[in-house]
């Protein structure tokens, strides 16, 4: 018996017409699909658009020169390139001025990336309160779950559908993992170099992949670089400061404007003299010792991205070493990890801690190991 063939093109519009319905729905409903959606008891998805005003430094400081505000959200890490639209249009997701919740911010509007017509527009599964919904449908103890959630980022109580995690747990994984690629393969934006000051030097690595595959590359100056430092810097200064990229340029770009001033005053004011400071693209910490080797300083700080996680692709360390040079090892340094306002030490705070630490190494003249060993009587 002779079969009609299907009209594709007929069938074609069927299934966008009943997409487009679906996201309509999700989108007058306010939130993501019914198995998506977080419990009763979870508070709604807040707006997030404009960054609250949370998100600004806590302190104002001189040295700032207007930093735009952080992003909230990994989605917004990703995409901080993007530029803000006028604050008379609200974004989608933004606190509704008349006082009602405005709809959620999707992960189209928050990427702007699509401007065609068709899309299908989920919520933005980055918004904190969304990560942080607990998506168990019926938990044998609620509150105990809860609490544990509340003592860890670990994705904890993302429920599942039958044997499969939950659409939206899927989402947000693979948009962290977005997040953290983007981290790790982006460069530090050039205009907050310029602002410090800072001149750029390189590694021996020759590019980024480069720079993941060979990390003894990366701890190793190039020859330019060793004859810029020999021209460009004070040698023998108390203390270095030295920027780089490490695995995170994120992180450079959202906390070196607030904490790098931090420390230059908090050291300057103390007394204490200053190196040039500058920046070393595609570095990894071991590089402090041939730095060190050139301009001879007593105390290196290196403010280097740390590898991102998956949520929070932006924090940032400040690795110091007290006369750090060739054969000195990680023993020999100390570390204030995770300064970052997304969940981490704010750089404020951070700055302010480098500065009592650097002076506590020079006051003993040692770092790493050996200022735990100096220092055993007074902690
Ligand atoms: C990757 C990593 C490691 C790797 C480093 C391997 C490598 N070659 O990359 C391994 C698994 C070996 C490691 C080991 C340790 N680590 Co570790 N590590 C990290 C991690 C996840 C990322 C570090 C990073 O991105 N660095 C930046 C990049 C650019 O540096 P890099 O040049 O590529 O790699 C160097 C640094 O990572 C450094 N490093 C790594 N850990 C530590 C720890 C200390 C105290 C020092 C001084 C240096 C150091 O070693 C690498 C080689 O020089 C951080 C977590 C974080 N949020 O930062 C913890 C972290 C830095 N590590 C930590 C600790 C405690 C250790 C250990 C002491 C654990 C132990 N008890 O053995 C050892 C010490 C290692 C050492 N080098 O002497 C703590 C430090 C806490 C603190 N403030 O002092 C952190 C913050 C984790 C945590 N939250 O507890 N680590």
């Amino acid at each position: 018996m002779a079969t009609t063939p299907p009209d594709l093109d007929a069938i074609i519009a069927a299934v966008i017409e009943e997409l487009r319905v679906e996201a309509a729905e999700v989108r007058s409903a306010g939130g993501p699909a019914p198995a998506a959606a977080p419990p009763a008891t979870a508070p709604a998805a807040p707006a997030t658009a404009a960054t609250p005003a949370s998100a600004e430094p806590e302190v104002a400081h001189p040295q700032q020169q207007g930093p735009a505000a952080p992003p909230a959200t990994a989605a917004e890490v990703a995409t901080r390139s993007t530029p803000t639209p006028p604050a008379a249009t609200p974004e989608p997701g933004a606190p509704n001025p008349a006082g009602g919740a405005a709809p959620p911010r999707t992960v189209a509007e928050a990427s702007g990336r699509f401007t065609g017509e068709f899309g299908i527009d989920l919520p933005d599964p980055t918004d904190p309160e969304r990560r942080r919904a607990l998506q168990v449908a019926d938990p044998y103890d609620a509150e105990g779950l809860a609490n544990l959630a509340s003592t860890t980022t670990a994705r904890l109580g993302v429920g599942r559908s039958g044997p499969r995690p939950k659409t939206s747990s899927l989402l947000l994984f693979q948009a962290d993992h977005g997040v953290a690629l983007d981290a790790i393969h982006g460069s530090v934006d050039p205009d907050l170099l310029t602002r410090f000051e800072l001149f750029s030097v390189t590694t021996r690595v020759a590019d980024r992949e480069e720079y993941l595959l060979r990390p003894d590359l990366g701890r190793r100056l190039s020859d330019e670089a060793k004859r810029d430092l020999q021209e460009r810097c004070v040698k023998g200064a108390q203390v270095q400061i030295v920027v780089g990229d490490g695995l995170s340029a994120a992180a450079i770009d959202n906390n070196l404007e607030k904490i790098l001033p931090v420390i230059e005053q908090g050291l300057t004011s103390a007394g204490i003299r200053l190196g040039t400071p500058f920046f070393v693209e595609n570095a990894r910490v071991g590089l402090m010792n041939d730095i060190n080797d050139i301009v001879d300083a007593e105390v290196v700080i290196l403010l280097i991205g740390e590898r991102p996680g998956l949520g929070i692709a932006d924090a940032l360390s400040a690795y110091m070493g007290y006369r750090p040079t060739a054969g000195k090892t990680d023993a020999d340094r100390d570390l204030l990890c995770m300064i970052t306002e997304h969940g981490g030490t704010n750089p404020l705070e951070a700055g302010a801690y480098v500065v009592e630490f650097a002076k506590r190494m020079l006051q003993h003249q040692a770092s790493g190991q050996q200022l735990r060993r100096l220092t055993a009587a007074d902690d």
